[in-house]
């Protein structure tokens, strides 16, 4: 397969679906509505709606009908980013090589902005009631796996932690849990909507999980690896590589990728795409 043009494809098809959707930028009150905008097209690499897309058309659901959820998955990852950036939590002026939302508008605009990306979120997982094939009970449990993953026992839980910086106990424990948290949650969750949508078999759904929770942990854990190697490292930030170098952070992300790509042996060739992103989730220099 031609995994780049694979992602070229869906990152249109998302792009187009986020552009219908989202209020447009002179609806009152504008700055808001820019704001969100500006968050929303600023370059992501659309990597978990995408993953929603592949698993439920590998799964055999139309491709249409998955993308408001894959939008939705995108909307909580902005909204993520705009409040991680804000002075107050990571205070990173910077986002994707463009100044941050609160840069450019104010910090109490960009707060408000996260805040309605998440409200808007939601509003596009009610848009599935829209579309006959997918039953109500379907769109509950998308509601449900979302929620579970901002809620404090995964997002918000793990962002609580990388400010607090928990000292007590095994350091990669602690390491390991906080980017399960902050980061494989929405990973796994993106992958686990594309099973939900497609009402996968139970089989299904636990491969994926465990697929899901590998790649996000590895995901986590190259992302480390680059702000070293590209020196956009925090000094006051407990990371993997920082604590345990980064010969063993490669070392350790490999083994989770293999692990990843263990877990779909149950779709025997028909995952491609998941294998070929696994690697690149490796391999990326961003
Ligand atoms: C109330 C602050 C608050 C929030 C929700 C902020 C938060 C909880 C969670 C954020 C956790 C966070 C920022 C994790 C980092 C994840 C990460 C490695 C992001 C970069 O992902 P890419 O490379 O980004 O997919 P692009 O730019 O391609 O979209």
């Amino acid at each position: 397969m031609d995994f780049k043009k694979y992602l070229d494809d869906k990152k249109k098809l998302i792009d187009q679906e986020l552009d219908l959707f989202l209020p447009m930028e002179d609806a009152d009150p504008s700055i808001i509505h820019k704001a969100m905008r500006y968050s929303v097209f600023s370059g992501g690499k659309r990597i978990r709606p995408i993953l929603t897309l592949a698993i439920a058309e590998l799964l055999g659901m139309d491709i249409k009908n998955t993308l408001h959820t894959a939008c939705s998955i995108e909307l909580i990852h902005t909204f993520s980013l705009v409040h991680d950036d804000l002075p107050s939590i990571d205070n990173d002026d910077f986002r994707r090589g463009k100044p941050s939302c609160h840069k450019v508008y104010g910090e109490a605009i960009a707060l408000l902005a996260g805040d309605a990306l998440l409200v808007n979120a939601y509003k596009m997982i009610l848009k599935n009631t829209e579309i006959k094939k997918i039953k109500k009970k379907t769109i509950l449990s998308l509601f449900e796996e979302m929620t579970r993953c901002v809620d404090t026992e995964n997002m918000l839980g793990g962002q609580v932690k990388d400010i607090i910086q928990e000292k007590i106990g095994d350091k990669k424990e602690i390491l390991c849990n906080l980017y399960k948290q902050k980061t494989a949650a929405l990973i796994c969750a993106s992958i686990r909507a594309g099973a939900i949508l497609a009402e996968s078999t139970k089989r299904e759904i636990k491969a994926l999980t465990k697929y899901g929770e590998c790649i996000g942990l590895a995901f986590q854990i190259t992302d480390d690896i680059l702000d070293i190697m590209q020196d956009q490292r925090n000094k006051n930030k407990i990371t993997y590589p920082g604590e345990f170098g980064l010969k063993t952070a490669k070392i350790d992300s490999e083994k989770l990728i293999k692990e990843a790509k263990d877990a779909l042996k149950i779709f025997n060739n028909k995952a491609d795409f998941l294998y070929e992103l696994a690697d690149y989730i490796f391999s990326r220099q961003r």
